[in-house]
């Protein structure tokens, strides 16, 4: 099992004005940080990232979305930091989130949900290795 997860603070924290605190959240429950930038994907870039949600119909908002305004991307460590993370940011919805998680807290709806949480290790590596080079990999 892998230690690492990948994440994104999104476009709408990050107009929000809720990066620190999220930062702040994620630093509170454990996790190291072993890389980290902040950047504005194109579209083209964030339609690559979420390929895999392609044939969805919320495919061409969340391209849209993701690419309206700047992120901030990271590489997490923790033990057992896939499931570890998820459970921090809640659920997708932010209105079935649990209380206290990040989503619950900083989120404003499905679409626009304030972060992204890798869903396995394989795709922690995969979504890490797509925005971080090796150098800017701690
Ligand atoms: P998550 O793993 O919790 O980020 O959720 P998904 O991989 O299912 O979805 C990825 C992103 O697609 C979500 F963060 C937001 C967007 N999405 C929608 O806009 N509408 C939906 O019904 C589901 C997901």
């Amino acid at each position: 099992m892998s230690n690492r997860t990948f994440t994104m603070i999104k476009p709408d924290a990050m107009r929000n004005g809720h990066a620190g605190a999220i930062l702040h959240h994620i630093a509170k429950a454990g996790f190291q940080i072993k890389a980290l930038k902040m950047l504005h994907l194109s579209a083209e870039k964030a339609g690559e990232f979420y390929a895999v949600h392609k044939e969805r119909p919320f495919y061409g908002e969340l391209v849209e979305f993701m690419s309206s305004g700047p992120i901030m991307a990271a590489i997490l460590e923790k033990e057992n930091a896939v499931a570890a993370f998820r459970e921090l940011i809640g659920a997708t919805n932010p209105a079935q989130a649990a209380e206290g998680t990040i989503r619950k807290l900083y989120a404003t709806s499905v679409g626009e949900n304030a972060v992204h949480g890798s869903d396995s290790d394989a795709n922690a590596k995969i979504e890490g290795d797509f925005m971080f080079s090796v150098l800017e990999q701690f």
